[in-house]
């Protein structure tokens, strides 16, 4: 196992888009497993490949309170959705910063788990949160990039200004 470093927003390595795992073997299982041990150290609820510059469609969440539900999510696809929700997050490639983001309430998704078998998974409230905001890394997409264009501009002068006091 191995802590990874992760990504800082705006590095332009987090717009790359992720491809699909061609098939779930032990450098799967193993990025899988050290991607978990990173989101867990920071600590975190969720964590996209792309985030530790893994460019494979890989994800780890833990939304349970006593770190007892991970699940992997490999090749993930939504198949449908429901509703709307808004939930404040953040994202462990954006660190302190918190905003409100709107997104599908239900969601059904079709992904591989960590054996390579497909299953589906149906996902409400936090957990469909996560999701989305996990599928939206393996496109190149930040939880800014739903953000008007004067709040993405503020938040780029926090991080700025983060980045020139920690120097
Ligand atoms: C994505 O985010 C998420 O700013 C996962 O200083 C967030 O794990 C999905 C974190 C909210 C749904 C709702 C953020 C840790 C962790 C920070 C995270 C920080 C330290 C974020
Ligand atoms: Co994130």
């Amino acid at each position: 196992m191995a802590l990874l470093p992760i990504l800082k927003f705006p590095d332009p390595r987090l717009r790359k888009k992720a491809s699909p795992v061609q098939s779930v073997d032990e450098s799967t299982r193993r990025l899988a497993a050290d991607m978990a041990e990173t989101m867990y150290a920071a600590p975190g609820i969720g964590l996209a490949a792309t985030q530790v510059d893994v460019h494979k469609q890989v994800i780890v969440i833990d939304v349970s309170e006593d770190k007892t539900g991970l699940i992997t999510l490999i090749n993930p696809r939504i198949v449908e959705r429901d509703g709307e929700q808004v939930y404040e997050e953040g994202c462990l490639s954006v660190p302190g910063i918190y905003e409100k983001v709107t997104r599908s309430e239900h969601i059904r998704v079709i992904t591989l788990s960590l054996d390579g078998a497909e299953h589906e998974i149906e996902a409400h409230g936090l957990l469909a949160v996560c999701i989305q905001h996990e599928m939206d890394h393996l496109q190149g997409k930040v939880f800014v990039d739903h953000l008007s264009q004067l709040k993405q501009s503020r938040i780029k002068n926090r991080i700025a200004k983060q980045a020139r006091e920690s120097a």
